[in-house]
C-alpha cells in the first residue's frame, strides 16, 4: 500500500477568503489525502517554508483579493531558488483569476488554475492523477531543512509501505540512530519535551507561545516541533496546527505535521524514529505534541527520548472521580491547567492539585512517588504570566 499525498493549502497574504479552501481540504481529505493546512493571510516565504519542512508533493493556493498572477509566480520563483521546484503549485480563485491570468500563470510554472464551476470531484481526481504518484527523482538537498524533511519522508513512507514494522525493537532502533549519525546531520544533544493532553486543551496554542518565548530569549536557537493530528489507515487527513501556530512560522522553528494513520494512543507508527532523528539533529529543543487523548493514554515511553513530559488539561474534565482516571496524571513532569480565564479553572487547580498530592514521595505505598509541578496558564493571551513560569521551568528543567 502507498502512502497517502501529503499536500500544503493556503490563502494569500491580505486575503481572508477562506471558506472556499475549507470546502476543498475537506473534499481531499475525504478522498484520502493529508492535507497539511496554513491558514488564511499567508506571506509567499511562510508558504514555501512550510512546504519544504512538510516536504509536500504540491501547493494549492486559493486567492480572491487580486495580485493572482504575481503571488503565484512568487511561490513558484521561491521553490525553485530553495532547489525545491519538484513542489508544484495549483490552486483556483473563482471568477477572479481570468482564462488570460491562468494561461500567464501557467507559463510562469504553476501546473493548474481551477475557474468557478469545476467539480470539487475533478479537482480530487486531478491530485491523484498528477501528485498520486510517487516523484521520479528526488532533488539533491539544497539546505539543512530540506535534507532533513526528506529523511523524515523517508521514514514515514518506510512505514506506509510496510517496508519497516510498525514498531522498531530498541536494538534496531539502536543501528538507525548510528546510520544516522554516521551520515553528516550535525549532532546535538536537545532537550525533548512531550505535550499530551486532551482534545481543544490549548497545546498547540501553548507550544506556539514557548516558541515566541524561545525565540525572544535565544537569538540563535532553533527548535523542532512534530505535530500530530488523527487519521485512519488509508485515508486523508486534515493536518491543520500550523494554521494556530502563528509565530512558530519562522526559518528558526522546523516544523513537521504527521497523521497518526491508524496508531491509537496519540502518535503515528513513525514517530519514535522521526523523533530520533530531530532528537540528533542540531536544535536547542524538540517539541512533540500528540493528538487529543484519552483517559487511558500515556503517549511516551518511559525511559525513551522524551526528556520531560507536559499534561495540558482543559478546566472541564468533570469531577474529581475522572482525575483518578487519567493515567498521564501519574507520569507527567509538569501538569498545566490550561483556560484559567475560564470559570471552572480555580476549582480545577484546586482538584489536581489534592491529585498530584497523592504522587509525591512518600505518600504512594508503590514505587518512588515524585514531585510533579502545576501551572496555570491562559495560553490565548500574549504575554501571560503563567506561560512564563512554564517557560522557564522548561528552560531549568
Ligand atoms: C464568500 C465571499 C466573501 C466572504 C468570505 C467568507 C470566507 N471566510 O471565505 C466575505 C463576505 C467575508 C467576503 C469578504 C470580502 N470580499 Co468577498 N466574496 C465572496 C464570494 C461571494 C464567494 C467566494 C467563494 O468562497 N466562493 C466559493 C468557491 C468554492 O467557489 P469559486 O469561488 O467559484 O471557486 C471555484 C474554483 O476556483 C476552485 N477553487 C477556489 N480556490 C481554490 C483553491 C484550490 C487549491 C483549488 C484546487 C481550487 C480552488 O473551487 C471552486 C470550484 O468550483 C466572492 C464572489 C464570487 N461569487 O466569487 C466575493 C469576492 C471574492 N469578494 C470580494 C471582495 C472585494 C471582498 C471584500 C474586500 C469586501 C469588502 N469590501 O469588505 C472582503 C474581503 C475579505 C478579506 N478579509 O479578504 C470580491 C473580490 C474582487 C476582486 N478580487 O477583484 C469578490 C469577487 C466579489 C466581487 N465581485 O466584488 N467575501
Ligand atoms: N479561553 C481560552 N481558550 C483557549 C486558551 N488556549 C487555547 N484556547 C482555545 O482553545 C481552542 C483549542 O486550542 P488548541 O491549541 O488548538 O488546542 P489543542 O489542545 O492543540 O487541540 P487538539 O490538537 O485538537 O487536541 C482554540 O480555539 C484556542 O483559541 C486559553 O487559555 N483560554
Ligand atoms: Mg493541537
Amino acid at each position: 500500500m502507498s502512502s497517502p499525498i501529503r499536500i500544503l493549502t493556503a490563502v494569500p497574504i491580505c486575503d481572508g477568503h477562506d471558506s472556499a479552501i475549507n470546502t476543498i481540504n475537506l473534499e481531499f481529505i475525504r478522498h484520502g489525502i493529508e492535507v497539511i493546512y496554513l491558514g488564511y493571510h499567508r506571506p509567499v516565504t511562510d508558504i514555501v517554508r512550510a512546504a519544504i519542512q512538510e516536504d509536500v508533493r504540491a501547493i494549492g493556493i486559493s486567492s480572491y483579493n487580486g495580485g493572482h498572477v504575481e503571488f503565484f509566480a512568487s511561490v513558484v520563483d521561491l521553490l525553485r531558488k530553495k532547489g525545491a521546484d519538484d513542489i508544484k503549485v495549483f490552486g483556483g480563485g473563482g471568477g477572479t483569476i481570468t482564462h488570460d491570468d491562468a494561461a500567464a500563470m501557467r507559463r510562469k510554472g504553476v501546473d493548474e488554475i481551477f475557474f468557478a464551476g469545476t467539480s470539487l470531484d475533478d479537482m480530487v481526481k486531478f491530485v491523484h492523477r498528477r501528485y498520486g504518484k510517487p516523484r521520479a527523482k528526488r532533488l539533491r538537498p539544497k539546505s539543512f531543512d530540506q535534507e532533513l524533511a526528506h529523511r523524515l519522508s523517508d521514514i514515514e513512507q518506510a512505514y506506509g509501505t510496510g517496508k519497516r514494522k510498525r514498531r522498531m525493537s530498541n536494538a534496531q532502533r539502536r543501528t538507525q540512530m548510528t546510520k544516522i549519525a554516521n551520515r553528516k546531520l550535525q549532532i546535538a544533544n536537545p532537550k525533548v519535551i512531550g505535550f499530551t493532553g486532551p482534545g481543544g486543551a490549548g497545546k498547540t496554542t501553548l507550544i506556539d507561545e514557548l516558541v515566541l518565548r524561545f525565540l525572544h530569549a535565544n537569538p540563535k536557537g532553533r527548535i523542532a516541533i512534530l505535530s500530530h493530528d488523527p487519521s485512519v489507515i488509508g485515508e486523508g487527513a486534515l493536518l491543520g496546527d500550523r494554521a494556530t501556530m502563528i509565530n512558530s512560522q519562522d526559518d528558526r522553528v522546523f516544523m513537521r505535521s504527521m497523521a497518526t494513520r491508524g496508531q491509537a494512543g496519540g502518535l503515528s507508527p513513525a514517530t519514535q524514529d522521526c523523533l530520533a532523528l530531530l532528537a540528533q539533529s542540531d536544535f536547542d529543543y524538540v517539541i512533540i505534541e500528540t493528538v487529543g487523548t484519552g483517559q487511558e493514554a500515556m503517549p511516551f515511553q518511559k525511559n525513551g527520548i522524551v526528556n520531560s513530559t507536559v499534561l495540558v488539561m482543559n478546566p472541564d474534565y468533570g469531577s474529581r472521580l475522572q482525575l483518578q482516571k487519567i493515567v498521564m496524571l501519574d507520569l507527567a513532569d509538569i501538569v498545566v491547567v490550561n483556560k484559567s480565564d475560564l470559570q471552572r479553572a480555580r476549582t480545577a487547580h484546586t482538584e489536581i492539585e489534592q491529585r498530584l498530592e497523592q504522587n509525591r514521595p512518600g505518600r504512594r505505598k508503590l514505587g518512588e512517588g515524585r514531585d510533579q509541578l502545576l501551572v496555570d496558564t491562559v495560553a490565548k493571551r500574549h504575554r501571560d504570566s503563567g506561560v512564563d513560569r512554564l517557560f522557564e521551568l522548561i528552560a531549568n528543567r
